[in-house]
């Protein structure tokens, strides 16, 4: 009898477990935070099918990777270029995704036209203030109640946690940054809004935010996340760091987005960490160590490290209120390119053919506690 109730009960057991276990990184993370992909135009216009079926079945939130940076859907003063956008939110809309916007103001991507007169004179203060108004109120406006979270501005800070001299705080002053939020608030009062930036895991650059934060939050400027980047390698950032950075965002009172999740494990070819797009390194083979397939060990080590990351993102889930990758298969990432052009590199979830990794696998596992 016992013998029998023992094996009923595993019998059960089992298809409990079976019905439980989560099949997607979306399901598997529901109730705690967003799983996001950022994508790109292949997948925005449904030509890349084999990406498409992967990102409506395993993620509930999108940003895209370039279509809304000021480039390409302002590139000149008075056109804009809502053709992929409309079909980038139209997909959100369609597979019912908490939809992010990137981004409104960044130092990078923005035509030299924005900040010059006709003559080619920098703009005054009030001219360009203008100018970022107009962009804003179109772009936040045209998406009202659509885009639910806008990257406001984008790597405002140095990494010594002072504002960097671009063209908007030269031309404008370090108030550009309550104006990009005031205008989005204004365009969009229900968006939520967030400051974003890599390295924010850094102590200094990290207190730079922290200041930032405060700064808006005294003048009454609604802000409602800091993105933490988190382009990482195996290893940085430090668990404590990240931990320490997630903790010092959620004090004061905002949500953490980890907004561009990637994690390189490539040998460095810049002396610091860092994501910045300008910086550029030469090809040498000895940087692309695994161009055909990455040996079992590192594999592991990736695998270790995406379950180390989503601990920490987990034991965050109060703060933590969506984690996008930044990319959707290894064969999309920026990280083939950057800093080195053409090499083989390994930073997502899903392999070359589309396949989940076994670094998927542990971030499932972690999620459904197996
Ligand atoms: O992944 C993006 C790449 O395709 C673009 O060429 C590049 C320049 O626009 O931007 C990359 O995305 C960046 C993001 O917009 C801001 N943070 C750093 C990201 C990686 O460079």
């Amino acid at each position: 009898m016992s013998v029998r109730i023992a094996l009923l009960a595993t019998c059960l057991f089992g298809l409990a477990a079976t019905a439980q276990a989560p099949t997607s990184l979306k399901a598997a993370y529901h109730g705690d935070f967003y799983i996001g992909a950022a994508i790109n135009t292949a997948q925005i216009t449904g030509e890349d099918t084999r990406g498409d079926a992967i990102i409506a079945a395993q993620f509930d939130s999108i940003s895209p990777e370039n279509c809304l940076k000021w480039e390409n859907v302002h590139p000149q003063p008075d056109k804009y270029d809502f053709n992929l956008p409309d079909q980038y939110v139209a997909f959100g809309q369609k597979n019912h995704m908490f939809i992010v916007g990137h981004n409104l103001v960044w130092h990078s991507q923005t035509p030299a036209w924005v900040f010059h007169d006709d003559k080619g004179n920098l703009l005054t203060r009030d001219a360009l203030l203008a100018r970022m108004r107009d962009h804003i109120h179109t772009v936040v406006g045209r998406y009202k109640g659509r885009i639910q979270s806008w990257d406001v501005v984008n790597e405002a800070l140095n990494e010594d946690g002072t504002l960097r001299p671009s063209l908007w705080y030269k031309i404008i002053g370090p108030d550009y940054i309550e104006k990009a939020f005031e205008y989005a608030h204004e365009a969009d009062p229900g968006a939520q809004l967030n400051y974003n930036d890599y390295n924010l895991e850094n102590e200094p650059k990290r207190n730079g935010a922290i200041t930032l934060v405060k700064q808006l939050q005294a003048a009454g400027i609604p802000i409602s996340t800091v993105g933490i980047q988190e382009h990482d390698s195996l290893d940085w950032p430090t668990l404590d760091q990240l931990n320490a950075s997630i903790e010092a965002f959620g004090k004061l009172g905002v949500k953490v987005a980890i907004s561009e999740l990637d994690v390189d494990i490539l040998p460095r070819a810049t002396r610091q960490q860092t994501a910045d797009v300008s910086v550029r390194a030469a090809q040498n083979p000895a940087l692309n160590p695994w161009p055909n397939g990455l040996p079992d060990s590192v594999e592991q080590q990736l695998t270790k490290r995406y379950a180390d990351l989503f601990g920490v993102y987990l034991k965050h889930r109060e703060v933590v209120n969506r984690v996008t990758l930044w990319g959707v298969t290894d064969a999309d990432s920026w990280k083939n390119d950057w800093p080195v052009p053409g090499r083989t590199n390994y930073p997502l979830l899903f392999d070359r053919s589309g396949k989940p990794k076994p670094a998927y696998d542990a971030v499932l596992r972690l999620a459904s506690g197996q």
